[in-house]
């Protein structure tokens, strides 16, 4: 078994809604057992402009699944969430990204591992710190040290 982490990202329909519905299909994941999730955080989009605030979480899940594997199930439940893949950065219903998967390195153009701009945003480091405070990302050292240098990120949790 290996220990995996997901984000959860939404902008569009009911952001809220559909992240804690999404953990829940996490929760029901072949191969794999949902071991925590985060607090929900509505956050400012990061490189886009001109779109409304984002809800955002991270998920740790220990699982058999490859890499691979798992970015198959998280595109089949994005698209079982609605999503469409109009542009680059388009708002969606459901945003699933594999961010870590053990120590695991990985540059293909399919799959980059560790997520390679998780380090940068706040999103990210602020729900993956909640739930692993001792995270470290392949490559890039201490988790809680980049969310520290993201602080003028804004984030607010929302929920539990
Ligand atoms: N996802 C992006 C780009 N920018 N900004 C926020 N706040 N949250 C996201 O999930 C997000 C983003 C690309 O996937
Ligand atoms: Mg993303
Ligand atoms: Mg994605």
């Amino acid at each position: 078994m290996t220990l995996a982490h997901v984000a959860l990202g939404a902008n569009l329909g009911d952001p809220v809604a559909q992240i804690t519905k999404a953990l829940d299909a996490l929760a029901g994941l072949r191969e794999s057992r949902l071991l925590r999730a985060s607090s929900l955080y509505r956050t400012a989009p990061v490189g886009i402009r001109g779109q409304p605030d984002f809800i955002n979480a991270v998920s740790a899940l220990e699982t058999r699944l490859e890499p691979l594997e798992m970015l198959e199930e998280l595109f089949l439940l994005e698209a079982r969430f609605g999503r469409r893949r109009d542009y680059r950065h388009a708002p969606r219903t459901l945003d699933l990204d594999l961010l870590l998967y053990g120590e695991r390195s990985v540059d293909t153009p399919r799959l980059q591992l560790p997520h390679p701009r998780m380090h940068l945003r706040a999103f990210v480091l602020a729900p993956l710190v909640e739930i692993t405070p001792d995270c470290r990302i392949p490559g890039r050292g201490d988790a809680a040290a980049w969310r520290t240098a993201t602080r003028l990120q804004r984030v607010d949790r929302i929920a539990a």
